[in-house]
């Protein structure tokens, strides 16, 4: 029996209508040669799990779809990135949802200050309404986008000069921020200084006293090695932040439909794994990061949450996501904030 590259797609989505997989006399070159770009280094989850999900499809269309990926920016800086993968020039990206909002202005919602409380309620939020509500805004604006969210994770306050305690103590600071209104409209409520910095620069940023301030979740923390450039570690937990999928549309919709199943399929089960390994790394992480020398504390986040809503920041972000989008988000959280 030979077993042709398109009788095993055939067999991995039965009852999809195959289009033509095989070229004669190509059998074994990638029909579909495809990359995937990220900011993340390749020790991150995000990578690891990644390199796991794009070698199951290549395997599972028999070579047909082959799919590299580049870490750490290798494509350029997020924005950038972001404009390559509208023109096609890579098919494939993992973004935040609020750097994509450059683009998609509302996709950005899962990032509202103090939201959050936990990582149950982000993912029923995230594998629920809210989700599929950024997703529809996302498609809307012309991007193809995979069903589950990878983990970024709750985001925390480095500095090299003092320990973040209180609101006060951002009055001022020049902080790093990822490139989005967003994330400066949070710290300007802050009263701080905040800086648009792609994530790609943000090493050299902190090294040369560009910023004295960073903030990131802390797996991002370890695998930047931000200890050799920040010295406080605050637990701020001011904004839950993921990476969605996102899939350039006419590369996406080249592909046969059994194709796009079986990568649809890699890619969200790499999320799922992904999430579990970030929560992982995440009850051994403070003591690691300690002995690489961050000093952390721990933060009461009301007070920032009142200053916030203090600087009318939550009715200023109701006004601009609209009443629909807000609406899903205190649905999702069981609370009011504006
Ligand atoms: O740029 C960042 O700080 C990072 C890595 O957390 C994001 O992708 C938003």
């Amino acid at each position: 029996m030979t077993i042709t590259r398109r009788s095993v797609l055939m067999g991995a989505a039965a009852g999809a209508l195959a289009a033509p997989f095989i070229r004669p006399g190509a059998a074994r070159a990638a029909e579909f040669s495809y990359k995937i770009a990220n900011n993340q280094p390749l020790e991150h989850p995000s990578n690891v799990r990644l390199a796991e999900a794009v070698k199951a499809i290549l395997e599972e269309t028999s070579g047909a779809v082959d799919i590299q990926i580049f870490p750490s920016n290798q494509l350029g800086a997020d924005t950038d990135v972001l404009g390559q993968l509208r023109s096609g020039g890579v098919e494939f990206f993992q973004l935040s949802p609020v750097i994509l909002s450059t683009l998609v202005p509302n996709a950005s919602i899962n990032g509202v200050g103090f939201a959050f409380p936990d990582y149950d309620t982000v993912w029923k939020a995230m594998d629920g309404e809210l989700g599929a509500y950024a997703r529809g805004q996302i498609e809307n604006a012309g991007l193809v986008v995979m069903d589950k969210i990878w983990d970024n994770g709750f985001r925390q306050t480095t500095t090299s000069t003092k320990p973040i305690q209180a609101p006060e103590d951002l009055q001022g600071f020049k902080i790093r921020v990822p490139v989005s209104p967003l994330w400066t409209s949070l710290f300007s409520a802050f009263g701080a200084a905040p800086a648009s910095i792609n994530f790609a620069e943000v090493y050299t940023a902190l090294q040369t006293g560009i910023v004295d301030g960073q903030e990131n979740p802390l797996a991002i923390m370890k695998v930047a090695k931000l200890w050799e450039v920040q010295k406080y570690l605050s637990m701020t937990n001011h904004m839950w932040d993921g990476f969605w999928l996102l899939g350039n549309r006419r590369a996406w919709g080249a592909l046969p439909e059994d194709a796009q199943q079986v990568v649809a399929k890699h890619f969200n089960e790499g999320a799922d794994r992904q999430r579990e390994d970030v929560m992982a790394l995440n009850a051994t992480l403070r003591g690691d990061l300690e002995e690489h020398g961050f000093v952390f504390n721990d933060v009461d986040p009301q007070p920032f949450e009142d200053k916030l809503r203090e600087a009318g920041f939550y009715a200023e972000w109701k006004k601009t996501y609209g009443d629909e989008a807000w609406e899903i988000l205190e649905a999702a959280i069981g609370r009011k904030l504006a």
